[in-house]
């Protein structure tokens, strides 16, 4: 068994979770803060079989996609610092973690 970690763009977790629960795949959604642009994104935990793992990536991309993100020129982001201009950045689609899971109970 597997456990991916997802994080996922604001704008896409709708279509994302949509499509994931379509597909029967079961999942818990977190509300979570990147540490770079310190603003809200989603993380999913997806426990699942290994076997399934490219189909829980393959609907996913389906509804991921990247952007660009305008950071203004007075934000505050990280620790501590400040851009003195209009940064850009491209977010996204995911960021995805595949881990082993050594022992899965359900009680
Ligand atoms: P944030 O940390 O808010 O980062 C948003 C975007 O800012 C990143 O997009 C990346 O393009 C840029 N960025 C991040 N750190 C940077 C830096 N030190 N210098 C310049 N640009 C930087 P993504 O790479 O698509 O990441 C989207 C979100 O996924 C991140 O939001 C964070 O919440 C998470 N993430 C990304 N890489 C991660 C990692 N290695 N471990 C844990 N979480 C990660």
């Amino acid at each position: 068994m597997k456990m991916i970690t997802a994080i996922v763009n604001k704008e896409d977790t709708g279509s994302v979770c949509r499509a994931l629960t379509e597909a029967g795949f079961s999942f818990t959604k977190l509300a979570t803060t990147g540490g770079f642009l310190m603003s809200g994104n989603t993380t999913l935990l997806i426990g699942t079989d290994d076997d399934q793992v490219d189909a829980v990536i393959e609907t996913m991309r389906s509804k991921c996609c990247r952007r660009t993100e305008i950071v203004p020129a007075t934000a505050t982001y990280g620790m501590a610092m400040a851009n003195s201009y209009p940064l850009e950045v491209t977010v996204g689609g995911s960021i995805i973690f595949v881990q082993d899971v050594v022992r899965f109970e359900k009680l």
